[in-house]
């Protein structure tokens, strides 16, 4: 089911202050941008490698505000890896899958995500204390409107 990972997600208070951390230490690129109202978000993709099925990242967070799952996650443990998120081939079906197997998915249907991706989040307490997302990338079927 999971072909990959795609992202590390990493929550910061300072978008541009971490970007340029990871680009002068790590000699990473940001190849794309992205202020994602609905998730409550401003974020960076810094790109790792290339693999079947789509790219993997480092995606770096800063929140919007407070009062969104990134505010709420910094206010409560500080900066650090906010979520891990798996490419699969198809989301909705991973959604049903893992669904069905007791696990809660925080999302009704697939949501607009990064570089044209369709996310779908499961619950960090079904996931041994894990915010998991899962990933279906633009090119291996139809992204979320
Ligand atoms: C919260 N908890 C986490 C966590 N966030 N545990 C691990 N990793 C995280 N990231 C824990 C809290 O510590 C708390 O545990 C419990 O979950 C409830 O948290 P809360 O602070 O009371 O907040 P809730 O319940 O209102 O919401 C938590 C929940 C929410 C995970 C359901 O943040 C959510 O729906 N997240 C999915 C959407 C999201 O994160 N979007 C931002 C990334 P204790 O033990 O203290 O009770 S958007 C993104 O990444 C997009 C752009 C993309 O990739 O394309």
């Amino acid at each position: 089911m999971f072909m990959r990972i795609d992202h590390v997600g990493i929550a910061c208070h300072d978008l541009e202050e971490k970007i340029a951390f990871f680009e002068r230490t790590f000699d990473l690129t940001v190849v794309a941008r992205e202020t994602n109202e609905e998730q409550g978000v401003k974020e960076a993709m810094l790109h790792i490698a290339d693999g079947e099925g789509g790219g993997s990242y480092i995606q770096l967070l800063e929140p919007l505000g407070p009062d969104t799952p990134v505010g709420k996650f910094l206010a409560k443990r500080g900066e650090g890896v906010h979520h891990v998120a798996f490419g699969v081939p198809d989301v909705a079906e991973a959604m049903r899958e893992i669904g069905g197997r007791g696990v809660r998915v925080l999302d009704a249907e697939p949501r607009h995500g990064t570089l044209g991706s369709s996310i779908a989040f499961l619950h960090p307490k079904d996931m041994g204390g894990v915010l998991t997302e899962l990933v279906q990338a633009p090119d291996t079927g139809d992204a979320a409107p």
